[in-house]
């Protein structure tokens, strides 16, 4: 089960800018099944847990202050092959890089403020969806 299921957020600037409706459309019209869904809002200590293999990195105060400014959609996705396929949907970390069509092409303002989140790995998808959503909150 878990290799056909990922773990997603659209980031704050998602939510700030609208692009809700317009990220969900995206992912809806390339299949796959929303399994889990919800608005919230991640604490510094939510932040600093799940981006723990980042603590390190240069990055890692501004990437906690940036995902615990405002809400987010974290959901759990359903699809043959949905960790690597949701990862060529919303496209490389930098969108300067990423391909045409693109989540992050199309919604992402930098390679901090990059619009989604997508697990790397089935198993990650896995610690992912339990860190946001508790059993009967996935469908
Ligand atoms: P990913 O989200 O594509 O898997 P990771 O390398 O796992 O990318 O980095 C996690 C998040 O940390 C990125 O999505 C981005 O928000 C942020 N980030 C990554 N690299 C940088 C950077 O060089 N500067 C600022 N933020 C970064
Ligand atoms: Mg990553």
């Amino acid at each position: 089960m878990a290799t056909n299921r990922t773990f997603t957020m659209l980031k704050p600037d998602s939510v700030e800018k609208g692009h809700i409706g317009a990220i969900l459309e995206k992912i809806n019209a390339s299949g796959f099944r929303i399994v889990a869904m919800k608005l919230t809002q991640m604490t510094k200590s939510d932040a600093e847990t799940f981006y723990e293999i980042h603590k390190e990195r240069p990055f890692f105060g501004e990437l906690v202050e940036y995902m615990t400014r405002g809400p987010i959609v974290a959901a759990i996705l359903e699809k043959e092959n949905a960790v690597e396929d949701f990862r060529t949907l919303i496209g490389a970390t930098n969108p300067a890089d990423a391909a045409e069509g693109t989540i992050r092409k199309l919604y992402a303002a930098s390679i901090g403020e990059n619009a989604v989140h997508g697990s790397d790995s089935d198993e990650n998808a896995a610690i992912e969806g339990a860190f946001h959503f508790s059993g009967r909150e996935m469908f």
